[in-house]
């Protein structure tokens, strides 16, 4: 009889909960987890492909070092000892800032990454910590920080009581969503339409999400921040906004109207690709629509106005009564680690931007970290704290960030580059050394992101399938040991004696002289499962250490969270404003003085040749999952789409060059009606077969990295987030 495991996947913001079986130690099925309170046994091809990244014999399992050019496996006190001896003459002689940080996506979806990270951070002191927040959501975070308080207020759509959903630039058939954690999209959109609901989707290509749609707009790329103008100026223009429940919750409503004024939809169209009617026709049926969200995603973050596009599609929720409504566009209420639910309701701090800027280009600090986009500069240009060594944690910036082969050059550069990664790949190979994390069926689980993000309220944690090899750290562990190295403190500081000495100071920094009580409360936890127990109790549903008994600790998240019970659902999203307020104000700042300021940069521009966007694909995430068997199989998935009577056009056979002003490739081409004519597209994170690379199945159809088209030096200027979309390029046959 095979054992039954509950494990949440940590492969996409989705967080399903899956049931893996297991006999001794081999896996024999994955499927989704029939109880779970989320997911309800939903999960894609990625969730199945655990079991190959846990058998994947190229995934590490012991550190490597560079000896003479080639990687050697060694031992942990090796590697460490080799990290002491390179990396901290370095931090100390030529400052804290010549040593940056890299940290990736994955990042987010560990909770031993995302909760011990930040005490790297502290350690190492650099004001050179880059991530991969600056190539997807910053915009949003951005915009969020400025109209609700924190970074991390994001409204998203309530989609199992929306009427109306006016979509852009997401792809949730296939991303299964993002600052949008909703499993089964597909079944949730459908039983949408089912009770009459209507769904918009905007986006230059028919994606698959706009395939299932009501209704789709292909928008010009980077067109929409002149159609979501086009929009809101019509709701003032017609008379149609309406406040209802936040009238006296908002500032700044005149300020609105006048910025969106000089957009009425006549003039937008012509570039933004959507008829002026059409624009007028949204706003009618979104001010009508009595439950409606808008959501923006992708598409409408990675442009140079993307802090301005998250702003306008907020807007539009809120001139339309819908945000904070049911079935509107609403806010999560996690139980664990949320700011949102911390300190004082109704106002606060509000955020603040540009406490320092980059070296190089002068780029704004935007939520702690510089755009990853000006990290080569930084590594290249000499002078007075120029970068001479790099972190990476789970952090692929060679395919993932534009200018990709500029950065394996600078990485070439480096004094010393340290690891921690899974894999041999574009970037690690210039690693000197590199630590492995482990199988994410050996590792502990409990979302400290996604939570915050989902479209109901849930606790869930999943405990290890598997025990790690005898001698693996666990991530948390690899990152607290780093921290006293660089404090010169040495490696042979006790990590269970690092981790006391860290949940002691934040306890006490919110429990004053209840901070004993509370320590002898955790005792029975360590590590980040110590940090979870406290979140809980702590958090809105938290048992608060004995005065609310009913509520939530880890022991009673755990306790539910196995396969016959898939965790504690915390019921549907209730509206929060003012409580979830923390700007200074009190209010919903509906008119940034900043986003106004660049809003008024926007015009409609001459049309290139063709645009360049991206897209992603279900059986693959981001850069690192093309190593898997079971994704791996079945058709090539890094093609150029281009409509077929542009191909025709231009004559193009199997392959077609592809150029911009900083790049070109060639690549294969797929012909597809789904394309607007004059934009083409490429999936991000291909690009396996460069020297070094220990990927021997992702090397066999290697495919080409799209950010080698990509100019590092375009962004935008308010969240430092990088221009991926709406890229001009010229297309020729091979
Ligand atoms: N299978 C799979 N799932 C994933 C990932 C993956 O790589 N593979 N990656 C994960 C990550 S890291 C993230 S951030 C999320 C992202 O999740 P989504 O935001 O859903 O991202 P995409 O699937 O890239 O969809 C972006 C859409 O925007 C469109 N688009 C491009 N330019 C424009 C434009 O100018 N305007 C408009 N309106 N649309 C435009 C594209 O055609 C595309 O359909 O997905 C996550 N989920
Ligand atoms: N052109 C273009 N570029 C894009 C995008 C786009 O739409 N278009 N999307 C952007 C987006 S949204 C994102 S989020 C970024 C993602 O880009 P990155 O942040 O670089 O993330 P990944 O590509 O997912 O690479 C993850 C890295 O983590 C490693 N890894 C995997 N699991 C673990 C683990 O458990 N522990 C450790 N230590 N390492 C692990 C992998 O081997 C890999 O090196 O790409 C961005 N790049
Ligand atoms: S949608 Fe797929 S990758 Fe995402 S959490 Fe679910 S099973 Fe994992
Ligand atoms: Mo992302």
């Amino acid at each position: 009889m095979p054992d039954s495991h509950y494990r949440i996947c940590p492969l996409c913001e989705a967080c399903c909960g899956l049931e893996v079986k297991t006999e001794g130690a081999r896996v024999v099925t994955i499927r989704g987890a029939e109880r779970d309170v989320f997911s309800h046994g939903y999960l894609c091809p990625k969730g199945v492909s655990l079991k190959d990244l846990h058998e994947d014999p190229d995934r590490l399992r012991m550190p490597l070092v560079k000896r003479d050019g080639v990687f050697v496996e060694a031992s942990w006190d090796e590697a460490f000892a080799e990290i002491e001896r390179r990396l901290l003459p370095l931090h100390r002689e030529h400052g804290a800032d010549a040593v940056a940080l890299s940290i990736g996506n994955p990042a987010a979806h560990k909770v031993s990454l995302l909760a011990y990270t930040p005490r790297l951070v502290k350690a190492l002191g650099s004001r050179n910590v880059f991530s991969a927040s600056t190539l997807d959501q910053m915009p949003k975070q951005l915009s969020a920080g400025l109209m609700f308080g924190h970074w991390l207020s994001i409204p998203l759509p309530d989609i199992e009581r929306c009427d109306y959903l006016l979509i852009l630039g997401a792809n949730p058939m296939v991303s299964n969503g993002s600052l949008w954690t909703v499993p089964d999209y597909r079944g949730k959109a459908k039983a949408m339409r089912a009770r009459g609901g209507r769904i918009v989707v905007v986006d230059p290509r028919r994606s698959e999400t706009a395939a299932a749609a009501d209704e789709h707009l292909p928008i010009r790329p980077g067109g929409d921040t002149l159609l979501l103008a086009g929009i809101a100026h019509t709701l003032f223009d017609e008379g149609l906004v309406n406040l209802g429940r936040l009238a006296p919750h908002v500032n700044g409503l005149d300020e609105a109207r006048a910025a969106v004024a000089p957009f009425p939809p006549e003039a937008t169209a012509a570039g933004c690709g959507i008829p002026a009617e059409t624009q007028r026709r949204l706003a009618r049926e979104l001010a009508e629509a009595k439950r409606a969200a808008v959501y923006g995603r992708i598409g409408t973050c990675t442009t140079r106005f993307g802090t301005v596009n998250s702003w306008l599609v907020d807007l539009l929720n809120v001139l339309t009564g819908h945000l904070d409504r049911e079935g509107g566009a609403m806010f999560a209420k996690a139980a664990a680690f949320a700011p949102n639910t911390q300190g004082k309701p109704g106002s606060g701090k509000g955020i603040t931007t540009g406490r320092r800027q980059s070296r190089v280009s002068g780029a704004p600090e935007v939520f702690g970290e510089l755009p990853i986009t000006v990290l080569a500069e930084e590594i290249q240009t000499p002078g007075a704290g120029q970068v001479k060594a790099l972190i990476t944690i789970a952090s692929n910036p060679v395919l993932s960030a534009p200018g990709g082969p500029r950065i394996a050059q600078a990485l070439e550069q480096l004094d010393f580059m340290l690891s921690l990664d899974i894999y041999v790949n574009e970037t690690t190979r210039h690693a000197d050394v590199i630590l492995p994390g482990l199988s994410p069926l050996e590792d502990l689980h409990f979302d400290v992101a996604f939570p915050q993000l989902s479209h109901r309220n849930h606790a869930r944690f999943s405990g290890p399938v598997f025990s790690a090899a005898a001698g693996t750290p666990q991530e948390w562990q690899t990152i607290l040991k780093l921290c006293p190295l660089l404090e010169g403190r040495g490696t042979g500081v006790d990590v269970a004696q690092l981790d006391d000495e860290a949940i002691e100071a934040d306890v006490r920094r919110f429990a004053g002289d209840q901070t004993p009580a509370i320590l002898a409360a955790l005792k029975p936890w360590h590590g980040p499962e110590r940090l979870i127990d406290l979140q809980l109790r702590i958090g809105p549903y938290g048992d608060q250490f004995g005065r609310q008994p009913g509520g939530l600790n880890l022991a009673k998240v755990k306790a539910a969270s196995t396969v016959d019970g898939g965790g504690v659902d915390l019921g549907a999203l209730q509206p929060r404003i003012p409580e979830v307020l923390r700007t200074p104000s009190g209010k919903i700042e509906l008119a940034p003085p900043a986003v106004l300021a660049d809003l008024a940069h926007v015009k409609a521009e001459p049309a290139p040749a063709f645009s360049l966007i991206g897209r992603r694909d279900t059986r693959s995430g981001n850069s690192w999952m093309h190593n898997l068997p079971i994704l791996a199989k079945g058709p090539e998935r890094c093609t150029l789409l281009v409509h077929p009577g542009d191909a025709e056009r231009l004559g193009l056979g199997e392959f077609a060059i592809v150029r911009s002003a900083v790049g070109a490739l060639t690549a294969r081409v797929e012909r597809s009606a789904d394309m607007s004519p004059g934009v083409v597209s490429l999936p991000h994170g291909w690009g396996h077969d460069l020297d070094g690379v220990q990927l021997g199945l992702a090397r066999e159809r290697p495919g080409v990295n799209m950010n080698a088209l990509l100019d590092d030096a375009t962004r935008d200027p308010l969240s430092g987030n990088a221009v991926l979309s709406g890229i001009a390029v010229e297309i020729a046959p091979a």
